[in-house]
C-alpha cells in the first residue's frame, strides 16, 4: 500500500513522514519545500503476524508494507508556483494507493504571520481546488487530442468511449464539487484508468493539531469529518514519540489519551478507506501477511502471491486465525474439520491463512 503525504507548505507533512517512519528529516519553518520527495517504506504492524510466528517459528517473517511518500507542499491559491507538483513528482504521486492531505491546526507564529491562522476547512478547499485543476488541465488536454482524431475520421469505438469518459470528467471537474464523482460506465472507467487522476484517487484528512489542542476540536473534527474521512494527530508530539523506546512511548501516549502510534492509526485508517483486508500464508520457511481488497476471491489472493499461483488455480485450502489461535494447531483443526478447501470464487476473509494448491 502506497500513500502520498500532500497539502500546503509548513501544514507539517514532514513532521508526520518522520513520526511515521521514525526517520528524522530535517523540518524547518522558513526554508522553502524541497523538489525531492522524501520516500520510506514502514511495515505494518498487525500482532497477528508474532502470534503466527510464536506458532511455526519461521526462518523469516514478512510484514505488508506501507509506503509513505512525502511531497513538498503547494502554496495556498497556487501563487508563484505555476504546477503544484513537478513532473516527475507527478509521476510518483500517480502511483499512491491513496492521497493524505495533510492540514495545519497548530500555531507557529512564524508560519501564522506568514501563512495567516490556521484554517482547516479552508486548507482543504484550496487543496482540492489544486488538484482538481491539475486534473481539468490533463482532462480537457487529452480530450481535445481525442477530438481532433474523431473530426479527422479515426472514429473507433475505444476513441469514442474514451471521449464520453473526459467529457464527464471535464464536466465534473470543471463544476468543482468532489462530492458529485462522474458516474462513469466500467467500459468509460478502464478508458481513463491510464490517466490515474489525482481527485479520482481516495483520500484521507490528516488534522495536525497541537500537542495542546490534541483530542480536544471535536467541534471542528465534527465540521472536517462531515465530509472527509481521517483522523487526527499530533504531528510533533508524534514525531517526538516514534524516537522513544516504546514503553516510554506508551507511557507518553496514555497521558495524551492517544490508543495507538501514528503509523497504526494511518494504517488502520487507509485499510478502512481503501477495503483492504490482510490474509496469511505460513509455514516453516515464511510466514507472510498479504493486502487484497475486501470482496476479492481466493483467486485473486493467489494472484497477490504470484501470477502462476493464479493461471494454475486448483483450489485454496483455508483456515481462520481465529481458530487456529483457539485450538492451538493446525492438527486440532483438521481433526475439527475447520479447514475447508475453497475453489476460485470465494471471497476470502481478513484473517483467512490460506496454502494455494495449483498446476504450473
Ligand atoms: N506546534 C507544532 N508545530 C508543528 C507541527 N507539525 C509541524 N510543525 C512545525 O511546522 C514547521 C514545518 O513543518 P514541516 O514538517 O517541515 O512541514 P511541511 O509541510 O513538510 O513543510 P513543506 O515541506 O515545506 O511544505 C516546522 O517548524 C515544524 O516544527 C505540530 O504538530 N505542532
Ligand atoms: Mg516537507
Amino acid at each position: 500500500m502506497k500513500i502520498g503525504l500532500i497539502g500546503l507548505t509548513k501544514s507539517g507533512k514532514t513532521t508526520i513522514f518522520n513520526a511515521l517512519t521514525g526517520m528524522d528529516i530535517a523540518i524547518d519553518q522558513y526554508c522553502a519545500s524541497k523538489d525531492e520527495p522524501n520516500l520510506a517504506v514502514v511495515q505494518v504492524t498487525d500482532p497477528r503476524i508474532g502470534a503466527l510466528r510464536g506458532l511455526y517459528r519461521p526462518k523469516k517473517t514478512t510484514y505488508a508494507t506501507l509506503e509513505c511518500m512525502d511531497f513538498g507542499g503547494f502554496k495556498h491559491g497556487g501563487g508563484e508556483k505555476k504546477d503544484i507538483f513537478s513532473a516527475s513528482e507527478l509521476g510518483l504521486i500517480k502511483t499512491a494507493d491513496a492521497l493524505t492531505l495533510v492540514v495545519r491546526n497548530f500555531h507557529d507564529q512564524y508560519i501564522d504571520s506568514i501563512l495567516g491562522e490556521p484554517d482547516a476547512l479552508s486548507d482543504i478547499d484550496t487543496i482540492l481546488s489544486e488538484l482538481m485543476l491539475a486534473d481539468l488541465i490533463l482532462a480537457e488536454t487529452r480530450l481535445e487530442r481525442v477530438d481532433h482524431q474523431i473530426q479527422r475520421g479515426v472514429k473507433t469505438p475505444a476513441l469514442e468511449i474514451e471521449r464520453d469518459a473526459l467529457a464527464k470528467i471535464a464536466s465534473f471537474l470543471d463544476r468543482g464539487d468532489l462530492h458529485a464523482l462522474p458516474l462513469l460506465t466500467p467500459d468509460e472507467e478502464k478508458s481513463v484508468r491510464g490517466f490515474r487522476f489525482l481527485t479520482l484517487k481516495p483520500m484521507l484528512v490528516i488534522l495536525n493539531s497541537d500537542e495542546d489542542t490534541f483530542g480536544r476540536n471535536a467541534e471542528l473534527l465534527g465540521r472536517v469529518w462531515k465530509h472527509y474521512k481521517g483522523i487526527e494527530f499530533a504531528g510533533q508530539f508524534e514525531m517526538e514519540l516514534s524516537r522513544l523506546e516504546e514503553t516510554e512511548a506508551r507511557a507518553f501516549m496514555e497521558d495524551m489519551g492517544i490508543g495507538a502510534s501514528a503509523r497504526d492509526r494511518l494504517t488502520l485508517a487507509a485499510y478502512d478507506l481503501l477495503g483492504y483486508i490482510s490474509f496469511f500464508t505460513v509455514g516453516p520457511d515464511e510466514v507472510r501477511a498479504w493486502t487484497i481488497q475486501r470482496g476479492d476471491t481466493a483467486v485473486d489472493a493467489a494472484g497477490a502471491i504470484h501470477s502462476d499461483l493464479a493461471r494454475g488455480f486448483i483450489r485454496a485450502e483455508c483456515f481462520s486465525y481465529d481458530d487456529l489461535m483457539s485450538h492451538g494447531s493446525e492438527k486440532a483443526l483438521k481433526d475439527k474439520g475447520l479447514i475447508r478447501l475453497e475453489g476460485r470464487t470465494y471471497p476470502v476473509r481478513d484473517g483467512d491463512i490460506l496454502s494455494i494448491r495449483f498446476n504450473t
